[in-house]
């Protein structure tokens, strides 16, 4: 399989997260990538290639242009104000506070676009993001050839970014950006599923209204994990999209067999949608030693769900996300690519 990849993922170089009161050094760091690739040439995945840059138009397809301009400036209009350390909102427009009007001061501007306060925005964030979109469009454009599946090793990655908002270590959606250009060049329906530990809230809000993309999530039951305030089994998409989201909310220690039988439920309805191009959000942090996530799959899991994507029988492009046992994240992650070309 061929993996498009660049270094422009390193600009992405936060040294802090918000972590239960103190400010660590981020769980999803520049180290990810580089465990992925000595993987790929390990085990011989295929050829990695350079993305090409595609511009701001299929960005702003997905995103909203005043997010896309804060994201642009946030770092520098942060360091105007005189701050020392990296970009992190303390305000926020919660329940009972619906003005909706975007303030001009950064510290109200970043709140404003901030879905959590985990994510530090630092220099260099901006540009390792939108490299990180023309990753996932470059590897849409392997598949859209007639490729059968390509592998976007996106970093930072992208499914908690909604049109107008940015958090769990996410700027732009990546794989939200893809599924758009599939459908712009001619497919009719395209399916994204998400397999990553969290909720794909980003990806659930841009599409909520939208039967031509059918979303599917298999993730932590909010009640107990990260992103909260989204991902509930009851939330079906709303207006034409009714019925073209699916949420599978899985309880603590949820081992394979539960998790599998909730892939092979979305895997069937994948099919009897008629989906033309399957894009899999890819996050391995569903992994037993996951530092920050509660299921319990183990490596060679990895592999069999794979092979079980692989039987949907689509053109499929997989854009990376989470995953945090470092040490594990380029077995598992190449597990799922190679499960996928042995299925
Ligand atoms: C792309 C992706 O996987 N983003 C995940 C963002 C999660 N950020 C919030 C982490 C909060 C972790 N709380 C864990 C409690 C463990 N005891
Ligand atoms: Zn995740």
């Amino acid at each position: 399989m061929r993996t498009v990849h660049t270094e422009r993922h390193r600009l992405r170089a936060s040294q802090t997260e918000l972590y239960g009161g103190e400010l660590v050094r981020p769980f999803e760091c520049p180290e990810r990538v580089e465990h992925i690739l000595a993987r790929i040439a390990e085990v011989g995945l295929g050829p990695v290639e350079e993305p090409r840059a595609f511009g701001l138009d299929p960005v702003l397809r997905i995103h909203e242009a005043g997010f896309v301009q804060f994201l642009e400036t946030a770092w520098a209009d942060w360091r105007a104000a005189g701050y020392k350390g990296e970009a992190i909102p303390t305000s926020w427009p919660s329940r009972r506070m619906p003005r909706m009007v975007v303030p001009d001061e950064i510290d109200g501007r970043i709140g404003y676009y901030a879905l959590a306060g985990e994510t530090s925005i630092s220099g260099g964030t901006w540009e390792a993001a939108q490299a990180a979109a023309d990753v996932a469009l470059s590897a849409q454009a392997i598949v859209a050839g007639g490729t059968r599946a390509a592998f976007a090793l996106c970093r930072p990655p992208g499914h908690h970014a909604a049109q107008d908002m940015y958090g769990g270590y996410c700027f732009l959606n990546n794989a939200a950006i893809a599924a758009q250009a599939f459908r712009d060049q001619g497919a009719a329906r395209v399916a994204i599923l998400d397999v990553d530990f969290h909720h794909g809230n980003g990806t659930q809000a841009i599409f909520y209204d939208r039967a031509d993309v059918l979303f599917l999530s298999l993730h932590g039951d909010p009640q107990f994990a990260f992103p909260y305030y989204l991902g509930g089994a009851d939330e079906t998409g709303e207006g034409p999209g009714e019925g073209f989201n699916v949420n599978y909310a899985l309880p603590p220690g949820c081992d394979f067999a539960r998790w599998s039988a909730a892939l092979d439920d979305a895997c069937a309805r994948i099919k009897a949608y008629g989906a033309e191009a399957l894009v899999v959000s890819l996050g391995v942090d569903t992994f037993e030693k996951d530092p920050i996530s509660f299921f319990k799959l183990g490596s060679d899991d990895f592999t069999r769900y794979g092979a079980r994507i692989e039987k949907v029988g689509l053109p499929t492009l997989f854009v990376m996300e989470g995953g945090y046992a470092v040490a594990e994240v380029g077995i598992n992650t190449v597990n799922v690519l190679s499960g996928f070309e042995g299925g």
